[in-house]
Parts: structure tokens; sequence; C-alpha cells
């Protein structure tokens, strides 16, 4: 009989079958195993990591097992850099939340990061076929250990229709004018940390329009080749704060703004403008 004692944060997965009356214990081999989920014989959860008693992060593993053949393996397992959560099941179809590119150790590659809803085709449960549904929809951390008994659902699946939680981001090319990077540095970058003597060139984050857009350097309207999907974009029940009501350029061109603008110039005199429906 498993007894959680003070450790409350030593946790596993219990299965009870409600016509035999029969229970189960259920790990991913190791101290930490939440969130779990069935569908038919089908049981996944994620987990796996030890529970060192300090609160910090831990990436997790998701876990998959049939209830009725007691076949049990790691779906998608943790590593330092990426982590596994929130796990689905529909059918044969299994979804979960995946955190990529994270650092346990830096704070900053941790916190509120931004996740991916990911999944398989396990009709083979010994080679799923792995799938990726959405990339960059949400943030929130990968394991929030501090808070673990808030934790909601984030993802689910119902046959062929998957459904998440997301941030209101919108998942395309933003067409910034041009974005920060570093430049110069005459010794050469280690990994991704530029060379010693590189300098910030602060990008131009105002949206790039086939209409109008404000140029900074020239301190006038200008247009681009391609139009920002962000224009127009923001919070409908915004209202436009500073953004431009209409322009009406040289030669008759209307330039009517509809909406409050998403990005750093949204709600500003400097919001780029639509070019004209039709045209
Ligand atoms: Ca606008």
């Amino acid at each position: 009989m498993y007894v959680t004692g003070q450790n409350f944060l030593l946790r596993q997965i219990v299965c009870k079958d409600l016509n035999t009356g029969e229970t189960q214990m259920l790990r991913g081999g190791s101290g930490l195993n939440m969130q779990p989920k069935i569908d038919g014989d089908l049981l996944l959860w994620s987990g796996g990591a030890t529970f060192t008693g300090r609160l910090m992060p831990e990436c997790t593993s998701v876990f998959i097992r049939n209830v009725a053949t007691s076949v049990q393996q790691v779906l998608r397992a943790r590593s330092d850099t990426s982590s596994f959560s929130h796990p689905a099941v529909s059918g044969n179809k299994v979804v979960w939340v995946q955190h990529a590119g994270i650092d346990k150790n830096n704070p900053e590659k941790w916190y509120n990061m931004p996740y991916d809803i990911c999944g398989a085709d396990v009709s083979d449960l010994k080679k799923p076929k792995y799938f990726t549904i959405a990339t960059g929809v949400g943030r929130c951390d990968p394991f929030p250990l501090s808070n673990l008994a808030s934790e909601g659902d984030i993802v689910s699946i119902g046959d062929d229709m998957v459904v998440w939680e997301g941030d209101g981001n919108i998942q395309a090319d933003p067409c910034f004018v041009s974005l920060g990077r570093w430049v110069g540095g005459d010794s050469a970058p280690s990994g991704d940390q530029p060379a010693p003597d590189a300098v910030w060139w602060v990008g131009d984050y105002h949206l790039q329009s086939e209409g109008l857009r404000w140029d900074s350097r020239t301190n006038s309207w200008v247009s681009d080749a391609a139009t920002s999907p962000c224009i127009d974009a923001g919070d409908p029940a915004s209202p436009l704060l500073d953004e431009p009501v209409k322009i009406e350029q040289p030669g008759g061109q209307e330039y009517v703004n509809v909406r409050i603008d998403m990005g750093a110039y949204g709600g500003t005199a400097e919001a780029s403008l639509a070019p004209p429906a039709g045209g």
C-alpha cells in the first residue's frame, strides 16, 4: 500500500477498474507523476522528474500505458532543454504540450516560455507516428512546481479535433521593418553568444504595409512590398488610441484605420495603415 507520508510532492497515478474493483498504482519511473488522462484502454500522464524537495523547475516526460495489455512506455522523454506535459487522448490519437529550447537553470528561459502543441498516432504503441499541430501558440511555465495544484488543462482532443489554450498571439510573420541583432565584433561568436565586442543594432519594429508605414528616418509615410498581418489585428474592444483614423495621400488615395494594431506601435500615431480594401 502506498503511503505519501509528508512528501506530498511524491505523486503517482492511481487506476481503479470499476468492474473488478482492482486498483493499480502506476509510475513513470520516478517521483512525480501527474495529469492523468484516459480514453478506452490508453492512459496518458506526465512526470518522471525526481523532486528534490526544493522548489525548482523540473522538466517532465509523457508516459503512455495500455491498461488492458500493461504495455507502458515513454512517449516523449524530457531533457534539460525540453519538457512534455498536459497530455490528452482520444481513440488512438494523443496530444500534449511541448516546451523546447528551455533551460531550467536560466529563469529567462524557463518562466512563461512559448509552447507547442504536439501529438502522435499511437495505433501501434511501439511505433508512434509523431506530428506537430501548432508551434509557439501560448506561454506558460513548463512545469510550475511552485503551483502544482492550480495547473489546468491546456490541450484536449476529441476524435480528429484538437483544441488548446492560446495566448492571443497570431502565428505569422509580423513583417517588422527589421529585427534587432548583434553586428560587428572581431572575435568569433561561441554558441548563441555574440562576440564580446559586437554591438546591438536596434531593429525597427514598425509593421510593414503596402498601405502606409511610418519611416522614422525620413519622418514620412512610406509603402512596403508586404503587409503585416498584425495591422488592425489588435483587441476588437480597444479604441484606436493615438492611431490615425484616416490618412489621405496626395492623389486621393485614402487609408482607413479599422482597428488598433498589434505590436510595439499599436495605439500610437506611428501605427501602420493597411492598403485600401480590394486594392
Ligand atoms: Ca490600425
